[in-house]
C-alpha cells in the first residue's frame, strides 16, 4: 500500500484539512501549510540553524583531526558528509522560497562554538568529541527524526538521507570515547555538566519556531534523551553515571 497517497479524494464538511495521511502502519499526522508566511518565517531561522550546524560540524571534525592525526583521513570523510548535508538543507530552504537568517544561527551556536574552540586550543579531545559527536549529533538526530514526520516531500527525502549519516557520526565519537573511557571519564563528566545545559537552552530557544513546523518540544526532548542515553550506554557508562549526567539538563 502506498502510504504517501491521501486516501480521501473528496473533501466533506467534517473531513480534516488536506495533509492528513491515512495509513494503518503509521500514525496519521496532519502536515503544516508550507506556503504560509508564518511557516516561512519560522523556517528562515530553523533552516539557518541547520545550515550553520552542518557547517560548524564540518569545521569541528576537521579540527578534531588536527588533535588525532592518525584519524585525520577518516574525520575528513565525516566532514565531507557534513558539507553535503549543508548543501542539502540549503536546497530545502530554496525549494520553499525561504531566505535563511544566518546571523541568527551564528548567535544560536556561539556559546557551544566558543566552548569547542577553547577545548580545541587546550587539546581536550574528549570535550571536543562530547560537544560535536555526542551532544550536537544527538540534537541533530532528534530534530531530524521529528522533522521527517512533518516535512515537505522534498525536505523529507533529504533529511532521511542525512539522519542515516548522523548516526555514523554519533557512533564514531562513541567508539573513541569507549576506547578511552578509563582515562577520559572525569573530563567527559565535567564537559557534559557545562555543555548539556547549553543544548537544553538551545532547545528552549528553538521550541517556538519548531512548533510552527509542527515539531513539538516534548517530542524533541524525548527523542534527544533517547539518542543521548543510548550513546552514553554504548560508551560504557552505567545507569547511575548516565542519570547523573542527564540531571545536568534539569538543574
Ligand atoms: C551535525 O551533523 C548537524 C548539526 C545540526 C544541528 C541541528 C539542530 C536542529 C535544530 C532544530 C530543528 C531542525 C529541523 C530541521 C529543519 C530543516
Ligand atoms: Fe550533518
Ligand atoms: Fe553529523
Amino acid at each position: 500500500m502506498n502510504c504517501s497517497m491521501p486516501k480521501r479524494s473528496m473533501q466533506t464538511i467534517d473531513a480534516p484539512a488536506i495533509g492528513l495521511i491515512d495509513c494503518p502502519e503509521q500514525v496519521s499526522q496532519e502536515l503544516p501549510d508550507f506556503t504560509s508566511e508564518a511557516y516561512k518565517d519560522a523556517y528562515s531561522r530553523i533552516n539557518a540553524i541547520v545550515i550553520e550546524g552542518e557547517k560548524e560540524a564540518h569545521d569541528n571534525y576537521i579540527s578534531i583531526g588536527t588533535l588525532i592525526p592518525v584519524q585525520a583521513e577518516e574525520l575528513k570523510k565525516l566532514a565531507q558528509m557534513e558539507m553535503k548535508h549543508m548543501r542539502g538543507f540549503t536546497a530545502c530552504g530554496k525549494n520553499l522560497g525561504v531566505q535563511a537568517d544566518m546571523s541568527f544561527a551564528q548567535k544560536f551556536f556561539s556559546q557551544l562554538h566558543g566552548n569547542f574552540q577553547n577545548a580545541l586550543s587546550e587539546g581536550k579531545i574528549t570535550t571536543c568529541f562530547l560537544i560535536q559527536a555526542i551532544l550536537i549529533e544527538a540534537f541533530a538526530i532528534s530534530a531530524y527524526n521529528v522533522y521527517i514526520r512533518v516535512a515537505d516531500p522534498f525536505a523529507k527525502k533529504i533529511t532521511e538521507g542525512v539522519v542515516k549519516d548522523e548516526y555514523i557520526h554519533l557512533n564514531y565519537g562513541q567508539e573513541w570515547l569507549k576506547s578511552n573511557l578509563a582515562s577520559c571519564k572525569d573530563e567527559l563528566m565535567e564537559a557534559n555538566k557545562i555543555n548539556l545545559p547549553i543544548i537544553r537552552s538551545m532547545l528552549d530557544q528553538v521550541a517556538e519556531d519548531a512548533s510552527v513546523l509542527y515539531m513539538e518540544k516534548e517530542e524533541l526532548m524525548e527523542e534527544f534523551m533517547i539518542a543521548y542515553q543510548d550513546s552514553l550506554n554504548e560508551i560504557g557508562l552505567n545507569n547511575r553515571d548516565i542519570a547523573r549526567m542527564a540531571l545536568a539538563a534539569v538543574i
